[in-house]
């Protein structure tokens, strides 16, 4: 970073500083609100939030503040006999909820424990991710009903390289379909001809990653236009003339960080950014000052932080959006066993 960002930290007023301890008791008590109509209206992301609050405990230091047997219990209660997890019991299996269960199941260092549950449990899901991918095109669906987009080839590569499975699909189709989803201004849309957005681009430049392809990508347009997001205010929106968030913090940084350009925006101010929208008082980040809190935004600006070296966070992987120690770990066991 040309200006570090976790510079100078100690001569900040309290509040402008990571309230870690609040956001650690934020999280915890997401489970505990089943009182209230939110948890209930929120229950068709209930996979999906689990990964975030767990995936920003551990960037938090405190891997341990939510227990590992009543997540596991969870998760593969999500589960599906042929191989997909749904959001919450009862829920058709998805794309995204399968991705979040993978990635909790690879951070906890639970695949014995899902072998135990299902017989040949990681081979079935990647079965289940295989069967998404349309053969004329090489993109995925989300479920058997059939939306299509380019978030959901990267939801598949991600899944199927933790569990040492990518030679289930055929990558090159999905990498050519994916070349033809990039726009004159180099960044990428959900599928050929979309607009582009940050959001895609993470999942495209992501997917790239993974199947070792950032040839494919002009780097230099891609960068320009991700460091165009930042706004005076340092926050980052997701696309020309949109507002900033705190989630495109992760979406566009993440991004630039896959191809060597995250000193291309201002990480000082971002930061700044970024700990505005914090709840000084009961925890939880929001997407911008002044917004109700919610764990989405909660994990992504964390998230942020981490790959802004935020001191004290642990590291965070730009592709898999999991602690790189885990992402490490997962790799060297795929590539032991290959
Ligand atoms: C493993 C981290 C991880 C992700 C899985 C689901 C997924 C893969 C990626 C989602 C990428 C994406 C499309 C993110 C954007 C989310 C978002 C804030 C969309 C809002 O779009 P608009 O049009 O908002 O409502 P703007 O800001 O453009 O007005
Ligand atoms: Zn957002």
């Amino acid at each position: 970073l040309v200006s570090g960002p976790g510079r100078g930290m100690a001569s900040l007023p309290a509040e402008t500083r990571l309230v870690v301890d609040k956001h650690v008791r934020y999280i915890q008590s997401l489970d505990t609100r089943k009182d209230e109509l939110e948890y209930w209206l929120t229950e068709h992301l209930r996979l999906n939030g689990l990964y975030w609050g767990m995936t920003a405990l551990h960037l938090l230091g405190h891997p341990d503040a939510l227990p590992r047997e009543g997540i596991l219990k969870f998760v593969f209660s999500c589960l599906h006999e042929g191989g997909g997890f749904g959001a919450a019991p009862g829920h058709d299996a998805h794309m995204l909820y399968t991705c979040s269960a993978v990635q909790i199941i690879a951070t906890l260092d639970a695949f014995d424990e899902l072998e135990a549950y299902m017989q040949d449990g990681r081979r079935k899901i990647g079965q289940w991710i295989a069967s998404l991918q349309d053969s004329a095109t090489g993109t995925f669906a989300g479920d058997e009903w059939g939306e299509k987009d380019t978030r959901f080839i990267f939801n598949a590569f991600l899944s199927l390289s933790l569990m040492g499975l990518l030679d289930l699909v055929n990558v090159d189709k999905a990498v050519q379909h994916i070349n033809s989803c990039v726009n004159f201004d180099g960044a990428y849309g959900t599928s050929p001809g979309a607009e582009s957005h940050s959001g895609q681009v993470y999942t495209c430049v992501g997917a790239l990653t993974i199947a070792g392809r950032l040839d494919l990508v002009n780097q230099e347009r891609l960068g320009a236009w991700l460091s165009e997001r930042q706004l005076k205010n340092g926050g980052l929106n997701g696309r020309p003339e949109k507002t900033e968030d705190v989630c495109y913090s992760w979406w566009v940084m993440s991004s630039l960080a896959m191809i060597n350009k995250l000193h291309w925006i201002d990480g000082e101010k971002l930061t700044a950014f970024i700990l505005g929208c914090q709840d000084p008082d009961l925890g939880g980040l929001s997407d911008r000052p002044g917004d109700m809190v919610d764990v989405f935004h909660t994990h992504f600006g964390i998230a942020g932080l981490s790959l802004l070296k935020y001191p004290g966070l642990a590291e965070v992987d730009p592709v898999y959006c999991m602690p790189r120690d885990v992402v490490r770990r997962c790799l060297a066991a795929v590539m032991a066993s290959a």
